[in-house]
């Protein structure tokens, strides 16, 4: 006799980790949505089954989904935040919510770092220069960049990859500060209670917090003139975190000196105004896009399934 297997509906393919599907497989009567020519069809007729979705930062679970699965208890996602889920709505509803913190706090934090480099450096700048020919042909000089060793470093959002960010300082012998809802006791970095004193202090003053209403445009107007026209801001958490007008006009009017942006208000859509500057870099949402690390994030989104197929419970609920 065949045995019931309860239903999980994946939002996206995983195709980094060989064993994913078979893992999922195993537990679970899984509903590939988006092999489906049809989704909505294919929803409704198994909506009354589902028990689990699966999905991942660029992959929205919305109210409007949650209220369309009555037999939902959890959803697994792949990726640290969890501005993407109606969280609030499925706590409510008794539905757990898992991400998978932690396993990538290295990659985002090199990634963050990288963008720095580039940015005082213009390391993506000069590489134009030279796939221009514009080095052998001598038609322009490139202007000097600003150094990086010795200067200040301000972290907004000191979590698991703000921490990560703010280690790899010491080797470029930075003092960091940092700010956060409330100060830390368990680390030696000065803190800053407001973030506009954190932006004055800072040359670079980087963005690691959560998304959400919370942090919505943390990053406005004032925080960007007061990182002033030396400062360079580094995005590697939420674009929500950032007013994205205000920064385009403070670019414009040279309020701070550059930018390096790895997240966007509107992903994709990037506003045409940074694609012409030469003092900001930009990236399509890659800071945790290694095989390594990406493969570590599918195979905690795994685990917390496998979890609740055993124990009824996943292994990281968010925790806001
Ligand atoms: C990923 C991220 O790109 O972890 C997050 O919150 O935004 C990124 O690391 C994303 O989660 C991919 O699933």
């Amino acid at each position: 006799m065949a045995l019931h297997r309860p239903t999980l509906l994946q939002l996206l393919p995983f195709p980094i980790h060989p064993d994913a599907q078979p893992r999922l497989e195993r537990d679970f009567s899984v509903v590939r949505l988006w092999e489906q020519d049809d989704p909505n069809s294919v929803m409704a007729a198994c909506r009354d089954e589902v028990t689990v979705v699966v999905t991942s930062a660029f992959m929205p679970v919305r109210k409007k989904l949650i209220d369309q699965l009555p037999r939902l208890q959890a959803i697994c996602s792949v990726g640290v935040g969890y501005d993407h889920i109606d969280w609030q709505d499925a706590q409510q509803r008794g539905v757990q919510v898992s991400n998978t913190p932690d396993v990538l706090n290295d990659c985002v934090a090199d990634l963050a770092w990288g963008l720095l480099l580039d940015v005082a450096r213009d390391i993506s700048r000069a590489d134009r220069y030279v796939r221009a020919n514009q080095w052998e042909l001598r038609l322009a000089e490139l202007p000097l960049g600003r150094q990086v060793t010795g200067k200040k470093l301000g972290i907004v959002g000191l979590g698991r990859v703000g921490s990560a960010i703010a280690k790899r300082a010491s080797g470029f012998s930075m003092q960091v500060r940092y700010h956060n809802r409330r100060p830390r006791n368990d680390v030696d970095w000065p803190y800053e209670n407001s973030l506009h004193a954190l932006a004055q202090w800072a040359d670079f003053l980087v963005v690691a917090t959560v998304g959400g209403d919370e942090t919505r445009h943390l990053i406005d107007q004032a925080v960007l003139e007061a990182l002033g026209p030396d400062g360079v801001l580094i995005n590697i958490s939420r674009g929500s975190v950032v007013d994205e007008t205000a920064l385009v006009q403070a670019l414009q009017d040279k309020i701070i000196a550059g930018a390096g942006l790895d997240v966007f208000e509107n992903e994709p859509q990037v506003p045409d105004e940074l694609k012409t500057m030469d003092n900001v870099v930009l990236l399509p949402h890659i800071a945790s896009a290694t095989m390594e690390t990406r493969r570590a994030m599918v195979d905690f989104m795994l685990q917390n399934v496998e979890a609740f197929a055993r124990t009824g419970q996943v292994l990281t609920p968010v925790n806001p």
